[in-house]
């Protein structure tokens, strides 16, 4: 059966996509569609025509696994076209997401109605590319370039109501009766002059030259290093400047190089990445999910308050579970202070902030978190009381429900050996802002079980978390592969290269920060402590001078009132008195030597944590990396980079620089899969 059908509603005829599980825009829907425009157009009974979808959602784009293959069906807009050119009102009516290639042909409709819960966008800055179907055109044509800018340059969709105030969206109607209002909607403008539609426009007049440039500065830090976004400005401003036909040519000459490019393909990798970390190889389909309608989170810190946060948001009722009434009513005025933040920025409502508090239950009491269907502890990170603590939640929690560790490094095999329930017990490794961060490492423990990862991985979706699952080892993915830059990152400083350079080498390659910044935001002394300092290290001599980080307004770097950032002369001086002592000649290292050094023993720690199945595919250690670490997403993550940077060429630099790390074992996999010329993606 075709996958776009036609039914008629008296004079309207009722075009419908159903092409699961997003209505893609895949060949044969363009050709379904292109076909039941001919059909309006040929029969004079038809008076105007209705576009909607089937299933969960409107169009949500182009079909992103045709990108680069030759279909040999008709191209997506010379499909907007003949929508537009039609005659007869054509409305669209949108439920679910319009995205991409789904918004542009929404746009060539004359009219859209949109259920309240609809979300509209143009997404492809996020897969590296602009709109390329005339939505950089089209849109500003209808909205005006203020509001255009921020959407095909960001890429976040935007609610329906938002939609209908700026008037991409012509009418809200029932959630429950989408095709009869739509219906509804398109007998009313029968007969009426149509809008002019924007095939038929000259340029945008009246637009202020400099509003551009003001968007480039005031978006500079976040669309840094990304080639999308600003091709999406230059497009959207020559639609201000050249007729529509002329317009649409030019966003064609902007989105191809794009489509062929290497960020392109790395955020498409990403993409599809992304989605294939949710898929847990050895876990059968039909695994059940346990029930979760209450959580239990042990610690108000920083930590315990963020995860709350994600539950709360989320409208699940949390007991927060402190040992003093001090921390504990720390914790829960923190949890305040950041809603009402976001609120005074317009993303919350005082209603929303009050509904989350509400579903929060602060407490002095262990017993009460009996009834929870998941507990997740963010104590202090020593196994005594990780245990100490999984220990009592053995006593205390109901049969099934699942005790998970937020532990970044620990053993969590020997966390559930604290229960007589190790099946229950698991890793839930939130990042740090949690309330921010979206990475979370699922971490599967030789016990757990089939049901209370299933139930982990769907829980982490319901949050907005993007998951990975990991195995366990000292640090599983995420830390492991960081304790690899960071010991080279010390060398570096034994050498005499000053953290500055170092940091600065990883932020041009694109990382938010480098090493040394992290540490001061992280606080130099986790981990440290004055019994075991190490007078050799940097970091310990450092933390003995009370330089502990930005917290204590100085680390590797010194910090003014306001937290800006200067390189500190006690440390430079340090480090050269280091260096000095070790023989090393100072800066004798290029920008690429540094790079190297500090990346490659990563890519071969991830290799290793492949071989040992620490990691399920190579695909989920970029998303990790993307995702909790701020890894540039548009090289793709770390596997995906060093894949296009050669595998043979890490394996020969890693080589190269062996005198430097000498317990480095070079993986197998890694020397195999370089040896045979393959690549990671
Ligand atoms: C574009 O439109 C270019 C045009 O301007 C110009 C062209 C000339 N294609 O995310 P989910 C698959 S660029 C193919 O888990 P959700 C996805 O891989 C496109 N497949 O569901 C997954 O497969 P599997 C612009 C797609 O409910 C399954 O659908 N549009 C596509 O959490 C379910 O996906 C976008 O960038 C696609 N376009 O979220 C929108 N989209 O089950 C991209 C999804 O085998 N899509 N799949 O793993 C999304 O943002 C989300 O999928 C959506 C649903 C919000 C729609």
């Amino acid at each position: 059966m075709s996958v776009i059908t036609t039914h008629r509603d008296g004079e309207v005829l009722v075009v419908v996509s159903d092409n699961p599980p997003v209505n893609a825009l895949s060949a044969g829907v363009r050709e379904g569609l292109y076909a039941a425009i001919q059909e309006a157009n040929g029969d004079d009974t038809i008076k105007a025509v209705v576009v909607r979808c089937d299933g969960r959602t409107f169009f949500a784009g182009a079909d992103i696994t045709e990108f680069g293959k030759p279909t040999g069906a008709i191209g997506l807009n010379p499909v907007i076209d003949a929508i537009e050119d039609c005659p007869k009102p054509v409305v669209a009516a949108i439920h679910g997401t319009a995205l991409g290639g789904g918004l542009e042909v929404a746009l060539g409709c004359h009219y859209r109605v949109a259920v309240p819960s609809a979300k509209l966008g143009l997404p492809e800055v996020k897969l590296g590319l602009i709109p390329g179907a005339g939505g950089t055109q089209r849109l500003p044509r209808v909205v005006g370039v203020e509001a255009a800018l921020p959407m095909t340059t960001s890429g976040d969709p935007i609610l329906a109501r938002q939609a209908e105030a700026i008037g991409l969206v012509d009418k809200l109607v029932s959630e429950d009766s989408l095709e009869a209002d739509a219906v509804a909607f398109a007998r009313s403008v029968i007969g009426k002059p149509q809008p002019v539609s924007s095939s038929r426009t000259d340029k945008i007049a009246g637009t202020d030259p400099g509003v551009f440039d003001a968007f480039r500065k005031a978006n500079a830090r976040k669309l840094k290093g990304f080639d999308a976004p600003e091709a999406a400005i230059k497009a959207v401003e020559i639609a201000t400047r050249y007729p529509f036909a002329e317009g649409l040519q030019m966003e064609h000459d902007l989105f191809q190089p794009l489509l062929a490019g290497r960020q392109s393909a790395a955020l498409r990798h990403l993409f599809f990445a992304e989605r294939a970390a949710n898929k847990i190889d050895d876990l059968p389909k039909d695994t059940p999910i346990l029930p979760v309608t209450k959580v239990g989170i042990i610690g108000a810190g920083t930590m315990g308050g963020g995860i709350a946060m994600n539950f709360l948001s989320a409208g699940f009722p949390v007991t927060m579970v402190e040992r003093e009434q001090a921390p504990l009513d720390r914790g829960v005025a923190t949890i305040r202070k950041n809603y009402e933040n976001t609120a005074a920025k317009g993303r919350l409502t005082a209603e929303q902030v009050e509904k989350a508090m509400g579903l929060l239950t602060p407490s002095l009491n262990f017993e009460d978190l009996a009834d929870c269907d998941l507990v997740i502890e963010a104590v202090f990170e020593r196994m005594d009381i990780k245990k100490d603590v999984f220990g009592k939640l053995d006593g205390i929690c109901k049969p099934g429900a699942i005790l998970a560790t937020n532990t970044s490094y620990l053993d969590i095999n020997e966390i559930a050996t604290a229960t007589k329930r190790p099946e229950a017990v698991i890793g839930l490794h939130f990042f740090s802002p949690a309330n921010v961060m979206r990475m979370l490492e699922v971490v599967r423990a030789a016990k757990t079980g089939p049901s209370v990862l299933a139930t982990s991985m769907k829980i982490a979706k319901t949050i907005g978390k993007v998951a990975v699952v990991a195995g366990v080892c000292h640090g599983f993915i995420g830390n492991r592969m960081l304790a690899a830059r960071q010991q080279q990152g010390e060398a570096l400083l034994m050498e005499g290269i000053l953290p500055a350079r170092v940091d600065k080498v990883l932020t041009d390659f694109g990382f938010p920060m480098g090493p040394f910044q992290m540490s001061d935001l992280a606080g130099l002394d986790i981990g440290w402590t004055k019994e075991t300092s190490d007078p050799t290290r940097v970091r310990d001599v450092l933390c003995e001078r009370g330089r502990l980080g930005q917290k204590t307004g100085k680390g590797f770097y010194d910090y003014a009132a306001d937290r800006t950032r200067t390189p500190s002369e006690e440390v430079d001086a340090l480090i050269l008195e280091y260096a000095e002592k070790s023989g090393h000649k100072r800066d004798d290292l290029s920008d690429e030597e540094i790079l190297e050094r500090l990346l490659y023993p990563m890519i071969n720690e991830a290799c290793l944590i492949l071989e040992e199945g620490i990691a399920q595919r190579a695909s989920d250690i970029d998303v990790m990396y993307v995702h909790g670490y701020g890894w540039p997403s548009y090289t793709g993550g770390p596997m995906f980079w060093a894949s296009t940077v050669g595998l043979d060429t890490i394996v020969a630099g890693l080589e190269k620089y062996a005198d430097k790390w000498p317990d480095l074992k070079i993986s197998a996999l890694l020397k195999d899969k370089a040896a045979k010329g393959e690549a990671f993606a």
